[in-house]
């Protein structure tokens, strides 16, 4: 049996968990498909998924079909969610991208489906909602040649669009116009079949256009598009053909060593982890030690293999298969399973959070508590990157917007009894550095009291390029666990630079590095006075590199979002003075028969007050799509970001001094 991991992706409210279901019902699954809005839907199943009507966490169901399990994962749409996306990227198959026939292309469906094309993962698109009044398929189809893509193909086209009785009609095979677009389509892309075809255009058959398609869409070359309604139930028997045919299924050794990812992590009755990961290659199997994340191992105490719905138990499950495992307790999302895939492990693929609030219970006697439940939320979603700050006891999260917010607020009253307010949301800067610094503490010399000596040279790195260290040292020339202690440490301490704000995008080169071997008293005891330990190098390295970092200099930037903002004509000289006092910077603008797009930059911060504008301003009329873009230098006085400090308080007066040292200035 064959496996093909499928996500079901789009922007919010284009039908993506009504598709699941009805999905599920064609395959005979179940018997009558749930709905979104009566709050029974397999797959949205929440409680907070089932108040609000929007899915918040990928979940994954399956049917069987021509020899083939088929893995739905049905993902959230609204932006807020997007690391939900991205966990599952690493898994599929294929996709299935969803556009409504009514609303069309949308802000989501670009970014998706620029993902998807730089993945290389295989993707159908399917318009939605044929059945809803003002369904356009045609118009659609020209949105996602002309917005998205130029290689799409409909596979059919739709009979008595924007009315309950909208039909798909798939073209027949041989049909001459349908056949010309396919010749045209997939001779781009196939020089043996443009041969073929100049030489004699009878030799290039339906069947052997069929096969050409199949190939070129299960290398996402070309996008077959169909459409129908998941409400109807149009075009989803159509759709599952497709998806069998067309997209590539997965087999691979099931005795080879194991490999697989964990893509998400979630909490059972009892409190217990429970693992969704992809198997990739080799079998798992209930009581087997699995190696996981950073070298850790936990037996597999038990384990559900999705099959024709929902995971049911099983004792062991081969590649291609979504596996629930339990036991695993140190497990966390994106870890590898036994040996790494051979397909690179999802990188970090939408724009990480620009927001952060400091969270604080209502009643203060709940704070350890607070603390546990958001370290368990953290754990299903490590984005948002809890900051803890013992001193002032305080804990702030990361955060793409509002909604994700009030989920979490409603997650915590709900699921953990602590209801919480949250502080004023602000913008999450980063820090780039701007020159080249350098620093070093020697051993035994003054005023280093730990028994090491480290040198380090800050430089600036490439955009995009994160913290890259190097070793300007030998390998050999000191114990593997102390070059971690202090390459660990870089990494932990450039998460806050001089201003507060993570360091990125720069380059810290090892350049000195030296120790004192373990040395024991003549009775053979340990003397830690002459003994340089892993913990030296933890404790004397954020001072170098602070050091360094302080000549280096660094500039705060802000995260700017690139906004597209549709308004009726006769307003855009009302709209254009209230966009440049949010900092706004339009760029372009273009009328389009009665409307203008206006598109430009806009700070994070003032997207979601120019969103709670937009619609007194605009009549209601206004439409604005806004994604994280880049980071540009903050003009003006840099905002610092409060530090947050868990470290022992003697490195700290250290730091201080050794920075008051170097600048002449007291450290911040
Ligand atoms: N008329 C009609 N309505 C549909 C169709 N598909 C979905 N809907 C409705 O559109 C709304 C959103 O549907 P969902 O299935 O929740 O959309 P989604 O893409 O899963 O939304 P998120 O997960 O929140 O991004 C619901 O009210 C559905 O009933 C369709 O084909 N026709
Ligand atoms: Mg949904």
């Amino acid at each position: 049996m064959k496996t093909l991991n499928l996500g079901i992706l789009a922007h919010v409210d284009a039908g993506k968990t009504s598709l699941t279901e009805r999905l599920l019902h064609s395959a005979g699954v179940i018997d009558e498909p749930g709905s979104v809005d009566a709050g029974n839907t397999r797959t949205d199943t929440l409680a907070l998924e089932r108040q609000r009507g929007i899915t918040i966490r990928s979940a994954v169901v399956s049917f069987a079909v021509a020899g083939t399990t088929v893995n739905l994962i049905d993902t959230p749409g609204h932006p807020d969610f997007i690391a939900e996306v991205e966990r599952v990227l690493g898994v599929l198959d294929g996709a299935v991208l969803v556009v409504s026939a009514v609303e069309g292309v949308q802000a989501q469906t670009r970014v998706l489906a620029r993902t998807l094309h730089r993945l290389g993962i295989p993707t159908l698109f399917f318009v939605n909602k044929v059945d809803r009044a003002g369904a356009d398929p045609d118009r659609v189809l020209r949105q996602l040649a002309g917005r998205l893509t130029p290689d799409v193909v409909a596979l059919g086209r739709v009979d008595a669009a924007g009315t309950p009785a909208a039909r798909w009609l798939p073209h027949p095979a041989g049909d001459p116009g349908h056949h010309a677009r396919l010749v045209d389509l997939l001779s781009a892309h196939d020089d043996a079949l443009l041969a073929a075809y100049v030489a004699d255009e009878r030799t290039v058959t339906p069947d052997r256009l069929r096969t050409a398609l199949t190939a070129q869409t299960g290398r996402a070359r070309v996008h077959p598009v169909l459409a129908g309604s998941a409400i109807t139930g149009a075009g989803v028997a159509d759709l599952i053909d497709a998806v069998t045919a067309l997209l590539p299924a997965t087999a691979g050794d099931a005795d080879a060593p194991l490999s697989g990812t964990v893509f998400k992590v979630e909490r059972g009755p009892a409190g217990e982890k429970i693992a969704y990961a992809r198997i990739f290659a080799g079998t798992v199997r209930v009581r087997d030690r699995i190696r996981h994340g950073g070298g850790q191992e936990d037996r597999v105490t038990a384990l559900g293999v999705f099959d024709g719905g929902d995971a049911t138990p099983g004792d062991a499950a081969g590649p291609g298969r979504i596996v629930r495992l339990h036991g695993l307790a140190g497990v966390r999302v994106g870890d590898v399973l036994g040996v790494p895939p051979e397909r690179p492990a999802a990188r970090r693929q939408f724009a990480p959070p620009t927001l952060e609030t400091v969270v604080e219970p209502v009643r203060p006697a709940d704070r350890p508590a607070l603390h546990a439940a958001l370290t368990q939320l953290a754990e299903q979603d490590p984005l948002i990157n809890l900051r803890q700050d013992d001193r002032r006891q305080e804990i702030a999260v990361s955060l793409y917007g509002e909604v994700q917010k009030e989920v979490i607020e409603a997650t915590l009253a709900d699921d953990y009894g602590v209801p919480v307010t949250f502080r004023e949301t602000t913008t999450v800067c980063v820090e780039r550095v701007v020159g080249v610094g350098a620093a070093v503490e020697w051993i035994g010399r003054d005023p280093n009291p730990f028994l090491g000596t480290v040198g380090l040279r800050v430089e600036p790195g490439p955009l995009g390029s994160g913290v890259e260290f190097r070793l300007g040292i030998e390998l050999g020339s000191m114990p593997l666990a102390f070059l971690k202690a202090i390459e660990e440490t870089v990494r932990e301490t450039l998460g806050q630079g001089l201003h507060g704000w993570a360091v990125v995008d720069c380059v810290v080169t090892l350049t000195h590095g030296g120790y004192w071997a373990r040395q024991s008293h003549s009775h053979g005891v340990f003397d830690k006075s002459m003994s340089s330990t892993a913990g030296d190098f933890r404790n004397l390295t954020p001072l170098v590199l602070m050091t360094a970092l302080t000549r280096a200099g660094t500039r705060v930037h802000e995260p700017v979002h690139r906004f597209r903002l549709d308004l009726p004509a006769d307003l855009v000289g009302a709209v254009l003075p209230v966009l440049a006092g949010l900092g706004a910077a339009p760029r372009t603008s273009t009328l389009r028969g009665t409307s203008y797009l206006v598109e430009g930059e806009v700070p994070a911060g003032r997207v979601h007050a120019l969103e709670q504008r937009l619609p007194g301003l605009t009549r209601g009329e206004g439409t604005l799509e806004a994604e994280f873009d880049h980071h540009r230098p903050v003009r003006g006085p840099a905002p610092s970001r409060p530090r947050w400090d868990h470290d022992p308080l003697h490195r700290k007066e250290y730091l201080l001094a050794v920075t008051r040292r170097v600048t002449g200035r007291p450290a911040r």
